[in-house]
């Protein structure tokens, strides 16, 4: 479904790729997303994170097919967070999705959950939460003790926090704190901004082609000392209420 959205329309919404060789998936994954946005004004923004495999020149090929596609590359590898950063930066829509390169985070789920952001103002963020995870027994465990402490420690009522599919405020994420795997702590940050998150199961599939970017070691590391992190930032939160002018 390639000409789903014409290049001259504004996007209602800004689906946000963050890949790192995926040179297997991505030409599939931007064709269900264009078919899931089919007569919603759509662009879909790839960012390249330094990829050393075909991934950048596939992207390029596709972009006479898709005219809402818009690819951007890194000059280096930067990690997933600042690729998604990126991206959102680059977009041009009110609201963001975003997903993994991957194709394990199915697109159809996603215009769902635009729809439930659209409706409901106090909300900043709907984020996915796979309810029949497709991964191995070791990362579903490892998964699963790094969200019991973090839904504990955050009380950010996230029992999925790494699902890579949600819905977004663009000017909410950007006021967001940037750190290296920040994507993992999306939740707790948009509460920090005194906004609620809503949560919506979605579907996930086998990883079959690539290889993955994280160990399960190197993610579980990298979640608990971020908490850390995001533990201080959340006890110096102060809030305004609203803003008014005299
Ligand atoms: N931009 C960017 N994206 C990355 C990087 N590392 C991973 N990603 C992307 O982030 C998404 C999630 O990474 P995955 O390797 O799929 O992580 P995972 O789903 O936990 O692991 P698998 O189940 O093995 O796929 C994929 O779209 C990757 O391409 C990176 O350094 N930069
Ligand atoms: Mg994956």
């Amino acid at each position: 479904m390639p000409n789903s959205a014409s290049a001259d329309q504004t996007p209602e919404v800004s689906v946000v790729l963050p890949v790192y060789n995926e040179e297997g998936a991505i030409a599939d994954l931007v064709a269900e997303i264009a078919t899931a946005f089919q007569g919603t004004p759509h662009e879909i923004v790839v960012v390249d994170d330094g990829s050393t495999d075909q991934t950048r020149s596939i992207l390029q090929g596709l972009k006479s097919t898709y005219p809402q596609l818009r690819p951007f590359t890194h000059a280096q590898n930067a990690g997933q967070s600042r690729a998604i950063r990126s991206g959102v930066e680059k977009a041009a829509a009110p609201i963001i999705v975003t997903l993994d390169g991957d194709g394990q985070n199915p697109p159809h789920d996603a215009p769902k959950l635009v729809e439930r952001l659209k409706l409901a103002p106090d909300l900043g963020m709907v984020q996915g939460r796979r309810a029949k995870r497709q991964d191995n027994a070791s990362k579903r465990w490892a998964s699963r003790l790094a969200n019991g402490v973090r839904k504990r420690l955050l009380n950010d009522g996230s029992d999925d926090s790494g699902c890579g599919l949600k819905a977004i405020r663009r000017d909410v994420f950007l006021n967001l704190p940037y750190f290296d795997h920040m994507h993992r702590y999306m939740a707790a940050l948009v509460v920090r901004e005194g906004l609620l998150v809503a949560f919506e199961d979605v579907d996930h599939r086998h990883r079959t082609t690539g290889t993955s970017k994280y160990t399960n070691l190197g993610r579980l590391f990298a979640a608990l000392s971020d908490l850390v992190g995001v533990m201080w930032l959340r006890s110096r939160r102060r809030q305004h209420g609203q803003v008014h002018e005299l």
